[in-house]
């Protein structure tokens, strides 16, 4: 049966597709391994609605490979009054992201400040206990509402002050009146309330002027590091990044916070970069400026690319027409890679050199291991096949893996081994160009990290071997494509086993088999390596999925029966009143959502 696909997995898996010469910053950004994203707006603050205006959508949309509201999903505009919530405009920025197959950050949970109007008095009157109650059902309902969308949260927001003893700021979180919790016991409860509300979300706390070593810096590693011994479910620290021209750190100050993380197994996200210059009277920057300014960011994003735990890179705004610099910072301006028209500065320029120019030093960094069907990073689930790329360190030319008699992938493939927590992950393939295709062991299971260890000992020469601490989740589901490209028509067979297309549509009423990864651990156990000897259910419930937004019947959802134990495959039933064509299928397992831009061909 299924020859077309199945007999072909690893030569599927086998190759991420390299674009020729990159043109934009998400191109650039794509084989680096991190997403680049933007600042964005619809209309939360009323008219105009900035995603109809179809300059900056498209500029947002062809640029970067995510965003995150500026402000829509912050408090002010996420619950107006006590009892009723808003997500209109996060809802519409989420469909503008899965629409163009972006990535989108949430921002943010708890913050001291950009409150509704009845907050504040709120707080004045009412007791711990009840603010307790307010935080918990604000973070629990919008983390509820954006699961499976938002793959990344800014839990709590800038709770440190600027002074040299780097203090907590008074917040009505913290001490005025606070939920009840001593030191910074308030951050870590919102931690715990985000992670309970959507186990697959990463939960960074992001502030700023912590990109270089002093106080403020010290206080956040402090927290943290209390976190990681504690268990407290935190997986990464946003550094802000609004510089300018007279103030930014050293590269060396950089590597040094950013190595002090690692070193904790938490990741980096640069999360606000602008570089604000002084301004003429129509916001214009002199070209001197935009050069050092420029300059800025190359070192900035080189500096980041070199780091292991380096996973993602956002600009505060899509263009000059929509950075908050010229209202807060009267004088300042002319902040980000794109102009007044849209136009690429010499900041663009100069960042596109750094993606393009950035060579991995001997290191794994988290951002290496993706999902070997949606190619996008993040927790790693129990036998989620991934592609692990190194490009340095693996045999010259595309070794496959061997299956022994019993039809076992080898662990050891070309000289290479991926291990997972000391556990050698059964390999498909292994190329120093193309990455290695491993399986994530499924004794990850039940755990919060996992330590990655990626060994290449070459017949000569010197072996080298490096790690990088990966969160894991319950499943981290995600579709293969048929061209392999993360996107496109899926990995799909109609009833009678022929792969649906275009010219092979469905019915309704009809039965599609979809295959992925990322399912995680099976009801009664799975052997790494092993092909799947029948068929056996996912043990993370409930799966559901949509066809074209329409809830399809999940007949099966487990092993694939023959294919290696981690491809998932999911029996689904198409519903009725589609519109002929292709339409987007995404399968939700738990929490976890597989990603857009995969569809089905229905007739
Ligand atoms: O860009 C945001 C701006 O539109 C708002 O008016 C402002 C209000 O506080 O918040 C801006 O975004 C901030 C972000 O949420 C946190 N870090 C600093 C950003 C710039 O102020």
């Amino acid at each position: 049966m299924t020859m077309k696909i199945l007999s072909c997995l690893t030569v599927l898996l086998a190759a991420m597709p390299l674009a020729a010469q990159p043109t934009t910053l998400r191109q650039a950004a794509a084989p680096q391994g991190i997403p680049i994203g933007a600042a964005a707006s619809a209309d939360e603050y009323g008219p105009p609605d900035l995603l109809l205006n179809t300059s900056y959508a498209n500029l947002l949309s062809s640029q970067y490979s995510m965003l995150e509201p500026g402000n829509a999903m912050k408090w002010d505009v996420t619950q107006p009054t006590q009892t009723t919530y808003n997500f209109g405009p996060g809802d519409e920025l989420v469909a503008f992201a899965q629409a163009n197959q972006m990535r989108v950050r949430g921002h943010n949970l708890c913050w001291y400040t950009q409150f509704p109007s009845w907050l504040q008095p709120y707080a004045e009157t009412a007791t711990p206990a009840q603010m307790a109650t307010l935080l918990q059902n604000h973070i629990t309902t919008e983390v509820t509402h954006f699961a499976g969308q938002v793959f990344a949260w800014d839990v709590v927001n800038e709770a440190f002050d600027d002074s040299s003893a780097a203090a907590l700021r008074d917040s009505i979180w913290y001490n005025q009146p606070g939920i009840g919790q001593t030191g910074t016991g308030y951050i870590a409860q919102a931690f715990k309330w985000a992670h309970a509300a959507d186990p697959s979300a990463l939960l960074f706390y992001n502030d700023y002027n912590i990109e270089e070593p002093g106080p403020k810096f010290d206080a956040v590693l402090s927290m943290v590091q209390d976190f990681v011994n504690n268990g407290v479910p935190i997986n990464g620290v946003g550094f802000e990044m609004h510089v300018l021209n007279a103030y930014y750190p050293s590269a060396t100050q950089l590597a040094q916070n950013m190595q002090a993380l690692a070193a904790l197994g938490l990741q980096v996200h640069i999360t606000e970069m602008d570089v604000r210059l002084p301004v003429d009277a129509s916001g214009n920057a002199s070209a001197a400026d935009l050069q050092t300014q420029a300059q800025i960011y190359q070192t900035i994003m080189t500096v980041c690319l070199q780091q292991p735990n380096y996973t993602a890179f956002q600009v505060w705004g899509v263009s000059y027409n929509d950075s908050w610099i010229p209202s807060v910072f009267p004088g300042y301006g002319a902040a980000l890679p794109f102009d007044f028209n849209y136009k690429p500065t010499p900041a663009f320029t100069a960042l596109m050199t750094a993606m393009q120019t950035t060579t991995t030093p001997p290191s794994l960094k988290v951002s290496n291991v993706v999902n070997a069907a949606s190619y996008q990073g993040g927790p790693v689930a129990p036998g989620e096949i991934v592609t692990v790329y190194n490009s340095t360190y693996g045999p010259a030319t595309l070794v496959l893996g061997q299956p022994d008699a019993t039809g076992k992938f080898p662990t050891n493939v070309g000289g290479v081994q991926v291990l997972f927590d000391g556990v050698p992950a059964p390999l498909l393939y292994a190329s120093a160009n193309s990455g290695v295709g491993a399986i994530v062991p499924f004794e990850v299971a039940g755990k919060q990290q996992t330590v990655v260890e990626y060994q290449y000992n070459p017949a000569s020469g010197a072996a080298v071997s490096n790690t990088a601490t990966l969160p894991v989740a319950a499943a981290a589901p995600a579709i293969f494509a048929l061209n392999e490209s993360g996107s496109g028509p899926g990995a799909i067979l109609n009833l009678d086993y022929t792969v649906n297309s275009a010219s092979n549509p469905v019915s309704a009423g009809g039965y599609i088999q979809v295959f992925g990864t990322g399912g995680g651990a099976i009801v009664g156990g799975a052997t790494d390596g092993a092909p799947a000897s029948g068929a056996a259910n996912l043990a993370t419930q409930p799966v559901t999925a949509t066809i074209g937004g329409v809830a399809a019947k999940v007949v099966y959802a487990g092993t694939a029966p023959g294919l290696v134990n981690g491809a998932m495959q999911v029996d689904l039933q198409i519903p009725a009143g589609l519109t002929p064509g292709p339409q987007p299928v995404v399968i939700t397992v738990g929490t976890a959502v597989s990603q857009s831009g995969i569809t089905v061909a229905v007739q």
